[in-house]
């Protein structure tokens, strides 16, 4: 079974400050009164967690496009993520530094826009440096403002000349999405909108001609050749491109390879635990719904206190250069990632400071969670600063997993499904019991098979005998 984090898309509005995806000016074509053609890079910035690079999934422009603040210019994919990026200007896109599934490393250039809109002081002062911003017009930036003044009269030349061609790939963002989400190329869609712009209708219109005619081809693969027993079939092999997701899977699950795991399972009784539910259910306090998973996590939280390892991450700091060992960061909040199987696959957002959680609050966290990724919306914030996974596979079924943990935990905890079996009492006599399996892996290179077995049982301790939580409860 395999774990790995990703956000669900995110639409990064532009922001002074706070965008992600902050632009530099290109001095070469900066002037200080505005509005003026500046050529922008927009600088692929570090986003923290450890993300290095990121992999363009599509883009929304192309070059000579013109975009409009907010419009989407991009889609791209990070260990963590799918995110879309948005324009913080006006103006015109003039080169795009890579193309579909290239991967982008961290402070590299997206790709230039020509700015056609104020850049305002603020703007300004947060992505200009000092130095250029005092630079006097001396003899060195003459060419440069010859260049951006050759860029402005090209571009009002290219801009009645390739106006139509332009004017047809405009959208509204809306529109994006519906093409994105229909699969469909803009360049290929007739405009009916003002200036040949793409509308909505126009995307209906073309995707259900195309699935009209692709569909009998597509959906309907021809059935296995009948060939009489004992005749051996030649093998026909395909080729398919790794989706968005499966790639960063493949990378997260690569690297997960190099973690030497320690399994340990054991069956716990959850015959106490399933009765205080139900009991619980059906009292007049209690949330709409409380699944197991609220009792698990904060039984997993308390053990933590007494076993803070299993809550650490290792730095591995440059695995090349010998005179950088290895760390391990301890970290005091418990921010507990819950595996969650979604339309678009595996999510795992995490509930932040479960010491600070009751029961209730538990149980409405992981419902705001399920909901949100659900429908695709979980915030980066509930995608990041994990600190240990469970995994509740159980939930779907299966006795027994064997989880993988990701780079930046040393433990993940698997849940098996419940299933109730006779069991021999105090005297000797036949019970019913329900059961769960619990299935551990850490860090070997960390985490000893002992401490692990502790961590397990201290759990296990918590969670057939719930009501000795209550005591170790803030
Ligand atoms: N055994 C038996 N029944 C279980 C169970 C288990 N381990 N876990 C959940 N259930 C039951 C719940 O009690 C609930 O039943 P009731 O409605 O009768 O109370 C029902 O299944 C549905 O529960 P749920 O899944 O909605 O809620 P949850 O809090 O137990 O789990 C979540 C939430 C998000 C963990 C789960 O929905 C999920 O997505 N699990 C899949 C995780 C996964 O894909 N792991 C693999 C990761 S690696 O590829």
């Amino acid at each position: 079974m395999s774990v790995i984090r990703r956000y669900s898309n995110v639409l990064y509005r532009s922001c002074s400050r706070q965008s992600l995806w902050k632009p530099v000016i290109n001095r070469a074509h900066f002037h200080t009164s505005a509005p003026l053609a500046v050529v922008k890079p927009y600088i692929l910035a570090d986003i923290g967690e450890g993300i290095k690079e990121v992999q363009i999934i599509q883009w929304f422009v192309e070059p000579e496009a013109r975009i409009e603040q907010f419009d989407k210019i991009c889609e791209v994919q990070s260990d963590k993520a799918a995110v879309d990026i948005t324009s913080r200007f006006d103006g015109v896109i003039k080169k795009l530094h890579y193309q579909a599934d290239d991967m982008v490393q961290v402070g590299k250039a997206l790709c230039d826009i020509d700015v056609q809109s104020e850049i305002s002081p603020e703007d300004e002062a947060v992505i200009t440096p000092h130095s250029e911003q005092a630079g006097s017009p001396g003899s060195a930036q003459q060419p440069q403002k010859a260049t951006a003044q050759h860029d402005q009269t090209h571009l009002d030349r290219s801009r009645t000349a390739e106006s139509a061609r332009n004017h047809g790939h405009l959208a509204t963002p809306a529109v994006r999405g519906l093409l994105k989400e229909l699969d469909v190329d803009i360049s290929e869609v007739t405009g009916t909108g003002r200036d040949g712009r793409v509308l909505k209708e126009d995307v209906h219109r073309f995707a259900a001609t195309r699935d009209a005619e692709h569909q009998p081809q597509e959906l309907h693969p021809p059935p296995p050749r009948t060939s009489p027993a004992g005749v051996e079939d030649a093998q026909v092999e395909e080729t398919i491109k790794l989706s968005p997701t499966q790639s960063q899977m493949f990378k997260t699950m690569t690297r997960s390879l190099s973690i030497p795991h320690f399994v340990y399972a054991d069956e716990i009784d959850i015959t106490a635990l399933s009765s205080l539910r139900q009991h619980l259910q059906t009292s007049k306090h209690a949330p709409q719904k409380l699944s197991y998973m609220p009792f698990i996590i904060k039984a997993v939280s308390l053990a933590l206190n007494d076993y803070p390892l299993l809550n650490a991450r290792i730095d591995h700091l440059n695995e090349k250069d010998p005179s950088q060992t290895p760390k391990l960061i301890l970290r005091r909040t418990h921010n507990i990632g819950i595996a969650m199987d979604t339309p678009q696959g595996l999510l795992v957002p995490n509930i932040k400071s479960i010491h600070a959680h009751t029961l209730t609050s538990l149980a409405a966290e992981l419902g705001r969670l399920q909901h949100l990724a659900q429908e695709g919306k979980l915030a980066p914030n509930d995608l990041t600063g994990g600190t240990i996974t469970i995994s509740n596979i159980g939930s779907i079924g299966g006795t027994y997993v064997a989880p993988v943990i990701v780079q930046s935990e040393v433990a993940i905890l698997g849940l098996g499904k419940s299933r109730t079996i006779p069991a021999f009492g105090e005297h000797g006599e036949v019970v019913r019991k329900q059961v769960m399996n619990f299935s551990w892996s850490a860090d070997h290179r960390v985490v000893d098979g002992a401490t692990m077995a502790r961590m397990a049982e201290r759990v296990k301790g918590f969670v057939q005998e719930p009501a000795t939580m209550l005591a170790k409860m803030r």
